[in-house]
């Protein structure tokens, strides 16, 4: 019989000759240079310079990293990736003059993918959806979330949720699913919006996570959306079910959803560019992560920027991700991101790095599994070909990722 010790030095896999970016303090990149990191099962074993490799450490496999980088797999922690059509055509359309808010109010916007997304087979929708996700695994992502809210009927609800566990299942990835059914008002209950809100919380959520597609609940609580009295009866219906929340607030003005979001204990409010100083307040007593979403920033060439100053004295932990989405944000690369984050909002690459490991993390409710490198976690990481951990939110395309494990397992997509 092995002793503890013998078993727990009895590893699947080590990866030696690796500058590790563990993350796992919010000060600094965590940098340990000429590392090694252990994997036993899907989880990491032991980590820390090579020179203090315990004697008697034993691995199935071992791995010269080169020198590269190593960082926590990154995370997309907030996508509509699963979406039928394009709105190209929408694209020019603002080029020619219209505005996002014109466009949804004459029924485009939304709506147009809401048809395309009725209209295409879950087959389909799943053939579309997996070239977006491969495009983002092949820059380190090992986590993504997909949200639903392009049915807004149960049934394509489901088709939509439906796809993004297969997502999981067909792919090296692990997705965490929201549910958007008050993303937008649907053509059937036009000028009934409560109505349409009842139909959300007293049927379609408690069908979807009886047949557990449900891992968050969230909303738009915009003028073009829905009120914050009516994303209120959303979350709780999801406080009945047992399940986190996370809103789409303030992105095109302040409806005081971010404050709503903290008094259900949320796990992010997301967009923020209009978030009061209230707003502020009441998500870092919360603990609720702010999501900000430089791409949809960018494609509405928005101007007023979320307030980064308060939110960073105020502590309330930043993440970033793609809003991967045919109609504001139809960009499926975390990396650009990142630089976006820097370039726009005035990140730091150290910030931009966070928001897509640890602040991503938890902005899923994650924290304690993934995001970091540390002893436990999952074995989720990617190898980087560059110098030092600033780099990553440097460059602008090339993808310099070398290498992705996933639970412990070389990934090859
Ligand atoms: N805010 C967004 O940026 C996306 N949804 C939302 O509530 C946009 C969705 C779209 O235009 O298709
Ligand atoms: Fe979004």
């Amino acid at each position: 019989m092995p002793t503890t010790t013998e078993h727990e030095l009895n590893w699947d896999a080590l990866w030696t000759n690796v500058h590790l970016a563990t993350l796992a303090d919010a000060q600094g990149y965590g940098e340990i240079r000429d590392a090694a990191i252990a994997v036993r099962g899907s989880r990491i074993a032991w980590l820390g310079p090579r020179s203090a490799l315990p004697a008697g450490a034993r691995a199935a496999v071992e791995h010269d990293g080169g020198g590269r980088l190593l960082t926590p797999g990154l995370i997309d922690c907030h996508t509509h990736i699963v979406y039928g059509g394009n709105r190209s055509g929408e694209f020019e359309a603002r080029l020619n003059g219209a505005t996002y808010e014109e466009i949804s109010r004459s029924g485009g916007g939304i709506m147009s993918t809401v048809r395309a997304t009725r209209a295409a087979s879950e087959d389909a929708l799943m053939q579309a959806s997996l070239r977006r996700v491969r495009s983002l695994l092949a820059e380190g992502v090992t986590t993504l979330e997909i949200k639903s809210g392009y049915g807004l009927d149960l049934e394509t609800e489901r088709k939509m949720l439906r796809a993004a566990r297969r997502i999981g299942e067909q792919l090296p990835v692990r997705v965490k699913t929201t549910f958007l059914g008050a993303h937008a008002l649907p053509p059937e209950f036009a000028g009934k919006a409560d109505a349409y809100i009842d139909e959300v919380s007293d049927r379609m959520l408690p069908a979807l996570a009886s047949e557990r597609l449900v891992d968050a609940v969230d909303a738009f609580c915009e003028k073009i959306g829905f009120s914050s009295a009516q994303t209120e009866r959303v979350f709780q219906a999801a406080e009945r079910h047992g399940l986190p929340v996370k809103l789409h607030a303030e992105q095109l003005s302040d409806q005081g959803g971010a404050a709503l979001t903290a008094r259900y204990r949320g796990l992010s409010a997301d967009h923020l560019e209009y978030l009061s100083p209230e707003g502020v307040a009441a998500m870092a007593a919360a603990g609720t992560v702010a999501v900000l979403l430089p791409g949809a920033f960018y494609f509405l060439r928005e101007t007023t920027l979320p307030p980064l100053a308060a939110l960073r004295e105020a502590g309330v932990p930043i993440a970033i991700s793609t809003d991967c989405n045919p109609g504001t944000s139809p960009m499926t690369s975390l990396l650009l991101v990142m630089n976006m984050a820097c370039t726009l909002f005035r990140m730091t690459p150290l910030e931009a790095m966070l928001g897509v490991t640890r602040h991503a993390a938890a902005a899923l409710g994650l924290g304690g599994e993934i995001g970091t490198l540390e002893v436990g976690k999952a074995a989720d990481f990617a190898l980087w070909e560059v110098e030092r951990p600033g780099e990553l939110a440097y460059g602008i395309g090339g993808n310099p990722c070398g290498q992705v494990v996933f639970g412990g397992v070389v990934r090859k997509v």
